[in-house]
């Protein structure tokens, strides 16, 4: 009714609230029909504005800006935007305007000066200019292929190539076995992998080890560790090891062997073990453990996927790759490789940060180690029980 009046329809209101009987032309009905059918459609634009998420989540902005840094290797300043970029993704609520954010750590004004900007109008300035920059999306391109890290893809960038046909094309790229093979799967391995794909892939593994020993243990870890609804991940990591001292770098070489004959293996690198508790506690922290791992590419033949594979309507092969790492640390390390294997990388940054800033001890995929001495733990429970945190679930740890 107000906005009839408002409309200038003020003779139907006044008559209404006065409770006197409107006569009613066609006229006026048509255009009582009109304004019902404008009063419907702006309903359903402004319910469309309220519940459509915006163009851009603010979460994903700062991914991109962290990402953008991280190409130009300025690592402090990805790190801040990832930061605020987990921030955001941990919270149980999504964030609707910037007051909804009072508090929470890690914000800096940079990340809130994008936020405000996204959560007022859908956009962002800079965000929109790095993702439409060039630079960005050629390196972008070529990091996304396996085997190829921002290094690769700036010189290749350098050299005045853009495209992967460029890059196939140039008389001077070598490209090594694992960048020949991510090419070659290129499609496959690009392609999220399910939940249902992951667990396919979890029962070949068991395959595997229960043929080469009875007595080992076998742990998904990584990203489908830690999904509990319908995510998606872009590859499957396993932890596997033996209760045999000392045997678990020939299990994962027996595994890869029986992998490779049952022709199922596209791609095996295998790094030998390189742990040495001697070397330990390391001050500085690695990249990459010393555990016996292998960075796999593996062939999974949809009849063996509950539902069949993910996405692959219409493509007729019948199986698709699939990107699989394996790890094998000794048993004693176990529960030390499952928590930092388990991610997600952000989770384990902080979680390594806090032991160090307010635990003064050390923590990394080897060990936990308290200014003299190591802590064991045969749990992911010991682990944080030693730190003095309440233990979290995997599914809580993926901000
Ligand atoms: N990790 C680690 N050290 C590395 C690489 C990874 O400790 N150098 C840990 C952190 C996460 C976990 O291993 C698995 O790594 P990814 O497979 O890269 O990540 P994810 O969380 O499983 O996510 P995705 O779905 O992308 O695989
Ligand atoms: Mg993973």
């Amino acid at each position: 009714l107000p906005a009839m009046h408002v409309l200038g329809i003020s003779w139907f209101t006044d008559s209404m609230k006065e409770g006197k009987p409107v006569a009613v032309e066609t006229r006026h009905l048509i255009e009582v029909d009109h304004l019902f059918f404008c009063l419907v459609h702006s309903c359903i634009v402004l319910g469309s504005a309220i519940t459509r998420p915006p163009l851009l989540f603010p979460q994903d902005a700062l991914e991109v800006l962290a990402e953008s840094y991280e190409f130009k290797e300025i690592p402090g300043r990805c790190l801040a935007f990832r930061r605020a970029s987990s921030v955001l993704k941990s919270l149980p609520w999504a964030v609707r305007c910037l007051r909804d954010t009072e508090g929470l750590p890690c914000l800096g004004e940079h990340s809130k000066a994008v936020m405000e900007e996204i959560l007022q109008s859908g956009h962002s300035f800079e965000v929109e200019k790095t993702l439409s920059d060039e630079k960005y999306q050629t390196l972008k391109l070529f990091t996304s292929v396996f085997g190829v890290g921002p290094k690769t893809a700036e010189k290749w960038y350098r050299g005045g190539l853009r495209s992967f046909s460029d890059v196939l094309a140039a008389p001077g790229i070598h490209l090594n076995r694992m960048q020949q093979s991510g090419f070659l799967h290129y499609g496959d391995i690009s392609r999220a992998v399910s939940k249902a794909e992951a667990r396919a892939l979890g029962n070949l593994i068991d395959e595997a080890v229960r043929a080469v020993t009875p007595d080992a243990v076998l742990a998904l870890t990584g990203g489908f560790r830690r999904y509990r609804g319908k995510e998606f991940g872009h590859d499957v990591d396993f932890i596997v090891t033996t209760r045999e001292p000392g045997k678990e770098e020939k299990l994962l070489t027996g595994i890869i062997e029986r992998l490779k004959q049952q022709g199922l293996l596209l791609y095996c690198e295998y790094n030998a073990s390189t742990f040495d508790m001697v070397k330990l506690p390391s001050h500085q922290f690695e990249a990459m453990d010393h555990f016996a791992k292998c960075f796999l590419i593996v062939r999974l033949e949809g009849g063996r996927v509950e539902g069949g594979l993910h996405g692959a309507e219409g493509d007729g092969r019948g199986w698709r790759a699939v990107r699989v790492d394996l790890v094998s640390p000794p048993m004693d390390r176990y529960a030390f490789a499952l928590l930092g294997w388990t991610g997600s990388r952000q989770f384990e940054r902080d979680l390594r940060r806090f032991a160090r800033a307010e635990r003064r001890m050390l923590l990394d995929n080897h060990t936990l180690y308290d200014k003299t001495k190591f802590l064991a733990a045969t749990t992911e429970k010991d682990i944080f029980a030693h730190l003095g945190l309440e233990y979290i679930e995997p599914w809580q740890r993926n901000a």
